[in-house]
This record gives structure tokens, sequence and C-alpha cells, in this order.
């Protein structure tokens, strides 16, 4: 943990159509006339062009929480807290639950990503999302971060063990951001330190700091609104564009 807060950017996913045990699990206890949200908290929100699914993990326990009379959102109980007290929701205190869910009930959801090439996107299993961070739910954008990409390739070819579609998992990955490296720059950090799996630990932290610190400092837009800006000039601004049409909200911690 470092010492200054962390700002995120918390993406609104607009769940499009409940996997049947999330539907079962809920019933009844959501109005009817309410938007369900998933919200991943991001540090990249100039990525978003390049989300392909949204990571939960499968052994984690989320809320739906009323952000508002219309709203809700599905995040950890944590967050919650965390944004009840940031004044995130309409209502101060104590954050109001409609309902629990397993993160495994989750998997296959249907959710709009806000920016993406693909605007429709699944609700997807991540082992190493870990509760203490963030909300929970990670939105997964595998040309920029090699966990991402690592974990996509790993459903892609193991979606029977995983229990999903295989297309699910198979989205193109589009290029979003240059580097004088790559514009793949996730894949080109997975292959080059011959990373095989999400279990390869150590080889995925190297690859997440280099692709961090490439794509930050040295990256340009290849797509989008800013497209040939530099990701550092960019950034805040596709950040703005995302809030100010209530797709996403500053969330920090
Ligand atoms: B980032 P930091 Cl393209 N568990 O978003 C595990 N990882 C989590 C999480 C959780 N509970 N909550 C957020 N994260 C991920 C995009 C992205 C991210 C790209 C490249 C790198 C990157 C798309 N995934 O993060 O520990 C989220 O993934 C690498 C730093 O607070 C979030 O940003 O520094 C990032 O980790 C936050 O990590």
């Amino acid at each position: 943990e470092g010492v200054l807060p962390q700002e995120y950017t918390a993406l609104k996913l607009k769940v499009l159509e409940w996997a049947p045990q999330a539907a079962e699990a809920l019933k009844g206890k959501i109005p009817e006339d309410a938007s369900v949200y998933l919200c991943p908290a991001t540090l990249r929100p100039e990525t978003m062009y390049g989300q392909v699914c949204c990571f939960v993990g499968p052994s984690l326990s989320y809320g739906i929480f009323r952000a508002s009379e219309k709203e809700y959102f599905v995040i950890t109980d944590r967050a919650a807290r965390n944004m009840a007290y940031q004044g995130i929701f309409e209502k101060e205190g104590v954050p109001e639950k409609a309902a629990d869910i397993k993160g495994s009930d989750l998997i296959g959801t249907l959710v709009n990503a806000p920016l993406s090439f693909h605007p429709q996107v699944r609700v997807l299993p991540m082992e190493s999302v870990l509760a203490t961070k963030g909300t929970g739910v990670v939105t997964s954008v595998p040309s920029d971060s090699p966990d991402d990409y690592a974990m996509v390739t790993e459903l892609a070819k193991k979606a029977d063990f995983y229990g999903i579609k295989k297309e699910w998992a198979e989205l193109e990955v589009t290029p979003i951001i240059q580097t004088p490296t790559s514009d793949l720059l996730a894949p080109y950090l997975v292959k080059k330190l011959k990373i095989a799996s999400p279990k390869d630990a150590k080889q995925l932290l190297e690859a997440k700091e280099l692709a961090y610190k490439e794509g930050f400092y040295q990256g340009v837009m290849k797509v989008g609104e800013f497209k040939g800006e530099k990701v550092e000039v960019a950034k805040p601004k596709v950040r703005d564009h995302l809030i100010k049409n209530g797709e996403a909200f500053a969330y920090s911690e």
C-alpha cells in the first residue's frame, strides 16, 4: 500500500442480461425499473476502448447496493462503505444493500462496456482479483494489461474447465496505444517474458511494471477522440469524458 491515496476511475458497466444463476438469486430483490452496473475500478481509463470482458473473483462475495432510486452498483461491501463515505451514493450513512451475490453466480452476465469497440462483454472469472482493493471488479483490457491478457488467453484455452463459453473469451484484441516497442504491449511482454499462465506471478509483476511505465510515459493514443495525443495528456481527458457522460465516477482509497 502506498502513502498517497489511489485515485481510481470507477466505470459503470450496465447489466444487459443476467446469467441464469444471478437472475435466480436476485429474483424480486431489485426494483424492475432500476439499472444495475458492475463498477470496475481502473487506473487506466484511457485504455477503456479495449475492454473485452469484466472480471470478478469467483469465490468473492459481492453486494448490490442502492446508489440512487434508479441505479444499483455491484461491488464489494468494503467498496460500498468507502463510496458511502465519499458521498458517491445518494443517501449518506450505512450503504443500502438490496442483495448479496457470489462472484461465481455473476459469471456469464452480459454487460455494456462504455467506449469499448466491443460494447457488449461478458463477466468472467479471475482468481487473482483481490477483495481488498478497488471494488473487487476489474475490467479486462488485454492489449495493455499483461494480467488481463494472460487471463483471457487461459480462459479461451480452458473454457470448459472454467464453465464458460469459449467465444466469451475470444473477442478481438485491438491496438489502443502505440509505444516505441509495440501497439499491443501486453501481449508482446507476455510472449517476451515467456508467461504461460496467470500463475506466473513473478514474471507478470515484471510485465505489469514495464507495461505501465512504457504505456504511461511513452504511449500515444492510437484510437478514440484523443487519437495522436500522449497517454499522459489523454488519460485525464478520457476520464473527464466518461464522468461527464455518467459512465464513470471518481473513487479513491
Ligand atoms: B487496471 P493498484 Cl489496461 N484485484 O485497469 C486485482 N486487480 C485489481 C483490482 C482488484 N481488486 N482492482 C483493480 N485492479 C487492477 C486496466 C489496466 C490496469 C490496464 C493496465 C494496468 C492496470 C484494465 N484492467 O493495472 O494496485 C485494475 O487494472 C496495473 C497497475 O491499485 C487497476 O487498473 O495499482 C489496477 O489493478 C489497480 O492496481
